[in-house]
């Protein structure tokens, strides 16, 4: 009997867990706040087990990882040109994320699971034109420690 309520309790604690699990919205824009070609927002902060959807809000644009900057052990992605995209971060560390063809117009994001633990690696990966720029004011933006 003791063993069933440690079952029971555990696997409330499991359910809640997943409960928790946030869901952040990302949309793909022609024309955002910051100008022409963004993500926005292009700066997300989130935790372990979220879940990020990129949203085609506006046509000709994709989401894909930027080689060298996600976590060790964290799977690339890549969607699909006007598609929705759905993925689920569980890794901890810093993601960037790019448009593939708005790449060098700066069509970047970042996004912040947990601790930035590959932040210096992430930091030193080059980029094509503005996303240089605008990569630097991203992770300016970050908690110095
Ligand atoms: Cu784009």
């Amino acid at each position: 009997m003791k063993r069933m309520i440690a079952f029971a309790a555990l696997t409330t604690m499991l359910l809640a867990g997943g409960a928790q699990a946030a869901e952040h919205e990302i949309h793909m824009l022609n024309k955002g706040q910051k100008g022409a070609m963004v993500f926005e927002p292009d700066l997300v902060k989130a935790a372990p087990g979220d879940t990020i959807r990129f949203v085609p809000t506006d046509k000709s644009h994709n989401a894909e990882a930027i080689k060298g900057m996600i976590p060790e052990g964290a799977e690339g992605f890549k969607g699909k040109m006007n598609e929705e995209l759905t993925v689920t971060l569980t890794k901890e560390g810093v993601y960037g994320i790019k448009c593939t063809p708005h790449y060098g117009m700066g069509m970047v994001a970042l996004i912040v699971v947990g601790d930035p633990v590959n932040l210096d690696a992430a930091k030193a990966v080059s980029h094509p034109g503005k996303a240089k720029k605008v990569f630097e004011e991203l992770f300016a933006e970050l908690p110095a420690d």
